[in-house]
């Protein structure tokens, strides 16, 4: 039993994941700030979205030097990434690198769900109920659930019936999956479907990629990491990391040179040629207008489109393959390697079902307008229920018996996208309404986590022992991040940034578009500001039984 603060608990905190963002919440807690902490992780093993998305190319699309913890200089400096872009095995061993270095499995319980978790307000405490039967109690919940943790696979019918393996990508097999001599079916075009065709093509007898909307990609002109640029790299890892945390996107890519329609027809081309041929997302900065101007964004997306037609030796493919329904951006833009030259190979087919909606799954394959297309696998590269889906996958209940699920019926609610009024000491890690998934997550994880702890260890100075967001402030910060999204081109694809791959839910666009490095900005002025917004509550006194004898609420501008 643990009594700081005041009243018992089990835990001063507990978190909910063992990806980056929980395992970097646990060391900061437990080592810098002394607390008892437990991790409940649902795997068997730490990595989160890289533990599960193992996937043939799962690959990651920001590279592998800024896709990195920085809070350890040694770590980074210790650490060699072997690619531009890190394998999904090769994000892994870094992350059981991480585990074992900063001993934290000792804390973690693995194969182990939160089911259920509420807060107890005569206790000030949550109490946390784990599918092994287990109740704790913990000051602080903290969710490090990830974004994109929920899988999804659209309710087909006759999906039962299939008589052959079927696969998510989002939740691939940890033993390796052999196509060879088989006949695929890849359902979903999204960075997942992007990332696995050309490996799947490589290897089946036959691939039949099933498309709904075409999406934007660009090369990532994958390489070895060579010696002497890893060394130049760590050598300026502080200055290269401090800007990456300042930038809008959390990563580094050069400067965008202008604004497309203001710069001639040669200088745009140079540059987007320039940048094609470098690989990556940086593509998608060379321009200051393409994210707010239609007619911008069209210049950019043009050329993209004009790189499919030629690499994609069949016209009518190449046709299918071009993006018309969205600006260029607005989905998250994909980084591939030889996705659309995989579609000049004889054994793979593009099925357009667009018009015509699988119809159904039958024994034998899958079925579009009245025809069977027969396969031995089905991989569903569906996507997810991102953001809100893990969240609201636990049954979390704050003040009044008010569930989150209940309270974000029409959208997710928070304050900076790290609380919830009604929800008190809990902190959620890159929720809806923070840049997170529009951002390098590790950037933005290191810097929510941070700004956690730092909470907490201001609250356990202070005396505070609830520290809840206000509804007015929420308000306002969801109008805010609402204002800012409206300003840009984003709310004009149906994206799951906005909850449109999932029927039913609203159409809210979730993460915050400011950029991490004015959101990093607003966050610590919050934080110095005596955390303006929070209503925060002391404890005056304490019985040595535990009880709550009185609470005081702090002014915010003490
Ligand atoms: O999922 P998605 P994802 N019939 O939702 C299609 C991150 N990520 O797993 O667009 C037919 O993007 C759906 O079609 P539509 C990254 O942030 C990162 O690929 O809804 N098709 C779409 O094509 C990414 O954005 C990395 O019309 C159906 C696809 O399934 C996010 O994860 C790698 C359908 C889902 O695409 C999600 O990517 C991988 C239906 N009924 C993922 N329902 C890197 O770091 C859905 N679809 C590189």
């Amino acid at each position: 039993m643990n009594v700081s603060g005041g009243q018992a608990t089990d835990f001063d905190a507990m978190i909910v994941g063992a990806g980056f963002a929980g395992m970097y919440m646990l060391k900061r807690l437990r080592d810098d700030l002394g607390l008892r902490v437990r991790v409940v992780e649902r795997g068997e093993g730490v990595g989160g979205t890289w533990y599960w998305n193992r996937y043939p190319g799962a690959r990651c699309d920001v590279e592998s030097l800024f896709y990195s913890y920085s809070f350890s200089p040694e770590l980074q400096q210790e650490w060699e990434w072997t690619e531009r872009y890190p394998t999904q095995p090769e994000i892994l061993r870094y992350a059981n690198h991480v585990a074992d270095r900063f001993d934290l499995r000792a804390d973690i319980a693995f194969s182990t769900s939160v089911d259920s978790a509420r807060y107890d307000e005569a206790r000030e405490c949550w109490v946390v109920s784990t599918d092994d039967g287990a109740v704790s109690t913990a000051r602080y919940l903290i969710t490090a659930v990830g974004c994109l943790s929920a899988s999804r696979v659209p309710d087909f019918e006759g999906m039962d019936t299939f008589r052959g393996p079927t696969y998510h990508t989002g939740q691939w097999p940890h033993e390796s999956v052999d196509f060879t001599g088989r006949r695929v079916a890849v359902i979903g075009t999204g960075s997942s479907g992007i990332q696995s065709i050309p490996q799947i093509a490589a290897q089946a007898a036959h691939l039949t990629v099933f498309q709904r909307t075409p999406n934007f990609s660009v090369p990532a002109v994958n390489r070895p990491l060579k010696a002497d640029e890893i060394e130049q790299t760590k050598s300026e890892y502080d200055q290269l990391r401090q800007a990456a945390r300042m930038s809008p996107s959390g990563t580094n890519p050069a400067d965008p040179i202008g604004h497309v329609l203001e710069l001639p027809d040669e200088v745009r081309t140079r540059e987007m040629n320039q940048r094609w041929d470098y690989g990556g997302a940086g593509f998608m900065s060379a321009f200051l207008d393409t994210a707010v101007n239609p007619e911008a964004n069209e210049v950019v997306a043009e050329y993209v489109r004009d790189r499919i037609r030629e690499i994609v030796g069949r016209p009518e493919v190449a046709e299918l393959l071009m993006p018309r329904d969205h600006p260029i951006g607005t989905k998250r833009i994909c980084v591939d390697t030889d996705y659309y030259a995989t579609y000049n190979r004889d054994n793979v087919t593009l099925i357009s079902v667009r018009e015509t909606p699988i119809d159904r799954i039958t024994e034998h394959g899958v079925v579009v307008a009245g025809e069977l297309y027969e396969v031995d696998d089905i991989v569903f590269a569906t996507g997810f229920d991102a953001m809100t889906g893990p969240l609201n996958a636990i049954a979390l209940q704050g003040v009044d018996g008010v569930m989150l699920r209940d309270k974000w019926i029409a959208g997710p609610r928070t304050y900076l996208g790290i609380a919830s009024a009604g929800f008190p000491n809990l902190f959620m890690i890159t929720a809806p309404g923070s840049p997170s998934v529009l951002s390098n997550m590790m950037v933005s994880i290191e810097q929510h986590v941070d700004w956690v702890a730092d909470h907490i260890a201001y609250a356990r100075e202070h005396g505070i022992i609830r520290t809840e967001a206000d509804p007015a402030a929420e308000e306002t910060w969801g109008d805010h991040v609402n204002e800012v999204a409206n300003m840009t081109l984003y709310p004009r694809a149906a994206s799951w940034y906005m909850g449109a791959n999932i029927p039913g839910k609203p159409r809210v666009f979730m993460p915050y578009v400011g950029g991490v490095g004015a959101y990093r900005t607003l966050c610590d002025e919050v934080a110095r500001d005596g955390y303006r917004g929070f209503n925060l509550t002391t404890r005056n006194d304490v019985s040595a039984a535990g009880d709550i004898d009185a609470k005081t609420p702090v002014p915010a501008d003490s």
